[in-house]
């Protein structure tokens, strides 16, 4: 496995400066949240560093991509740019960067959608990617900010009805997964 300067230095070349700036962001949040919650820190920064790594690619590079990995993608998935970069962060984490834990790599694969029942490194990264400081604009943020800290299934069940209803109202196809997480952490 490349290590995490190496890692660093290779996305600095490939995403955008807004994205990196974004990525270290979350990857610190994320390490807030493990040591808020008892998690793994390094494992929390990892994933976190390598979340979005593939953000920089084309719909057609992702679906490539995606191809010579036998990595099946569903319609949805296929028409959807947000829904392939977590696809292929995943694959890249693996293949690209020699990442082997497995639920890093679910980290990075569901960090888009959210699913039901995550896995505590999951949660983070979902949650580290709403609310990371940089990312401004988005609906009762501070509110979701704090809750991320007092109650992440609470924050979770937030931060996915937000995306819901954005997506209602720009008519986007909702990912099933997506709704599951909805489902999920809202009778939780
Ligand atoms: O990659 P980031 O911008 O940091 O954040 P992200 O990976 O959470 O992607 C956010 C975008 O993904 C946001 O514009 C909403 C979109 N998204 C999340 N779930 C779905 C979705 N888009 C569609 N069409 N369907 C979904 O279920
Ligand atoms: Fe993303
Ligand atoms: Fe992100």
């Amino acid at each position: 496995m490349m290590n995490m300067d190496q890692i660093r230095e290779d996305l600095k070349t490939k995403l955008s400066a807004e994205r990196f700036e974004h990525t270290v962001s979350v990857m610190y949040t994320a390490a807030a949240l493990a040591m808020c919650y008892h998690g793994d820190v390094r494992k929390a920064l990892l994933a976190g560093l390598l979340h979005d790594c593939t953000k920089y690619m084309s719909r057609e590079e992702h679906i490539t991509f995606c191809e010579r990995a036998d990595v099946p993608l569903t319609e949805i998935e296929r028409q959807n740019k947000h829904l392939l970069h977590s696809k292929t962060g995943a694959v890249a984490a693996e293949l690209t960067y020699g990442v082997t834990d497995i639920d890093i790599l679910n980290a990075i694969r569901y960090h888009t959608t959210g699913r039901g029942e995550m896995s505590l490194l999951e949660k983070i990264i979902f949650t580290a990617d709403y609310i990371e400081p940089t990312r401004r604009g988005l609906k009762g943020m501070d509110e979701v900010r704090s809750l991320a800290f007092s109650d992440l299934d609470q924050c979770i069940c937030q931060i996915s009805r937000n995306t819901l209803d954005y997506l209602h109202a720009i008519k986007a196809p909702v990912d099933q997964r997506t709704q599951d997480t909805y489902d999920y952490y809202s009778v939780k």
